[in-house]
């Protein structure tokens, strides 16, 4: 799995990663989150496009029942040999959400029984300044400085676990 803040090159690592372990001859599918193309993941990203408004909590759960959506898939990737590779999952969740305020048990509880995962990369940034330079920065609603450091600050602070792996982003 790879977290982080928008912008840190999440997706391009992840392809990366897919390829490499290809060229080792394991067979690997990456599954992004969130996933738009399903019935929830139209909400989300007509929500995340500004064309619509849901409350905090909604669009939380909303993000969670995405990953729920595609759990059954997930699991029989894996039970049949395939290295699966998401791109975000829940501590994108909790990050997201915390930073608006909400309580991090809350946060965490709709997730519960959600695979977990075996590898936890992790983009560190520099500066969300330096992040907001690159392209693309500000075309979705989470993509504003401010509110990009304090979901920075919950995963530095609240999240980050020893396990993980940091990469300078
Ligand atoms: P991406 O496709 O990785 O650029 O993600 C789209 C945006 O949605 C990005 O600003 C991060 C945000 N996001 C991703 N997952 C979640 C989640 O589970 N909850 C919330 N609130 N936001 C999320």
């Amino acid at each position: 799995m790879i977290e982080g803040v928008d912008r840190t090159g999440k997706t391009t690592q992840i392809s990366k990663l897919k390829s490499h372990l290809e060229s080792c001859g394991r067979r690997v599918h990456i599954q992004r989150f969130p996933e738009r193309n399903t019935v929830f993941g139209k909400q989300i990203s007509s929500f995340l496009t500004n064309q619509v408004q849901f409350k905090d909590e909604m669009i939380h759960l909303l993000f969670s029942v995405n990953r729920w959506e595609l759990e059954p898939e997930i699991i029989k990737l894996l039970e049949s040999g395939t290295d699966v590779l998401l791109d975000r999952y829940s501590y994108s969740g909790t990050a997201y959400s915390r930073a608006k305020g909400l309580d991090l048990g809350w946060c965490q509880s709709p997730d519960k029984g959600l695979p977990k995962p075996d590898l936890v990369i992790y983009m560190s940034p520099k500066s969300i300044e330096e992040l907001a330079s690159r392209e693309e920065f500000g075309n979705e609603r989470y993509e504003k400085v401010e509110f990009q450091k304090k979901v920075l600050q919950v995963y530095e602070d609240e999240l980050f676990d020893e396990s993980w792996v940091r990469i300078n982003a």
